[in-house]
């Protein structure tokens, strides 16, 4: 049995959701659909005995292959995709000598807390082009955060340990899902139009498909096998 309190959040969360896609939905009948599937990043011939490839030697062999996650995104977006709702702050924390977490899709606009949750010091850098900033150090229990504006892929090193990486994705709008630690993304209301999907994973080249989201809506299945870079 769901206790109270859920259902009632549920339900006003329902109410929020139904209340915004009214809007949209005077002006045309046709109904948003679902982008959902798999990505999977398929082993190389050589790293099939599941030991880490040389490949992979680098900072982000030191996370494990659950934190690796895939992005899924729709490149452009759909028209009207952009809006002014106000985004929380995700926080990309320094835990155990790790960024938690490794990768961190967001929205342009948004700004990052990168809270020290370490008994050490850390310090957090990009040199990245979308982004380019450096914290210095701060003691634990402090934080300090970075706006992000420019669309882009922004790496995130710490300038004191060397096996600390992560990645932040910079979205010029939301249609962007990040897949659970088994590959599975979905990417929901998507009005009905034609568009190229796209799935992002640090160790492999980007792929892409075009998919189209019929008038009528529902699900398309839309699954990546990636090869490894
Ligand atoms: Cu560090």
């Amino acid at each position: 049995m769901m206790p109270v309190r859920v259902i009632a959040a549920t339900f006003v969360a329902l109410i929020a959701v139904v209340t915004l896609y009214a809007g949209g939905a005077a002006a045309t009948a046709a109904a948003n659909g679902t982008i959902r599937g798999r990505v999977e990043v398929r082993q190389s011939s050589t790293d099939s005995s599941g030991r880490v490839s040389v490949a992979d030697l680098g900072t982000s062999a030191m996370h494990a292959p659950t934190d690796r996650r895939a992005v899924v995104y729709l490149d452009p977006a759909p028209r009207a995709a952009f809006d002014t709702r106000e985004e929380p702050r995700p926080r990309l924390d320094q835990r155990n000598e790790t960024f938690v977490p490794h990768v961190l899709p967001i929205v342009a606009g948004t700004t990052v807390e990168f809270p020290n949750s370490d008994q050490t010091y850390h310090n957090v850098f990009s040199l990245s082009k979308t982004k380019t900033f450096d914290l210095g150090r701060y003691a634990v229990g402090r934080s300090k955060s970075v706006r992000f504006d420019r669309p882009g892929i922004v790496r995130v090193f710490c300038d004191i340990h060397s096996h600390m990486s992560a990645f932040i994705l910079v979205f010029a709008h939301r249609y962007f899902s990040l897949a659970e630690p088994d590959g599975a993304y979905r990417l929901e209301n998507v009005p009905p139009g034609t568009y190229t999907v796209v799935a992002w994973h640090e160790s492999a080249a980007l792929e892409s498909r075009r998919i189209v989201v019929p008038d009528a809506g529902g699900e398309v299945e839309v699954n990546f096998s990636l090869g490894r870079r």
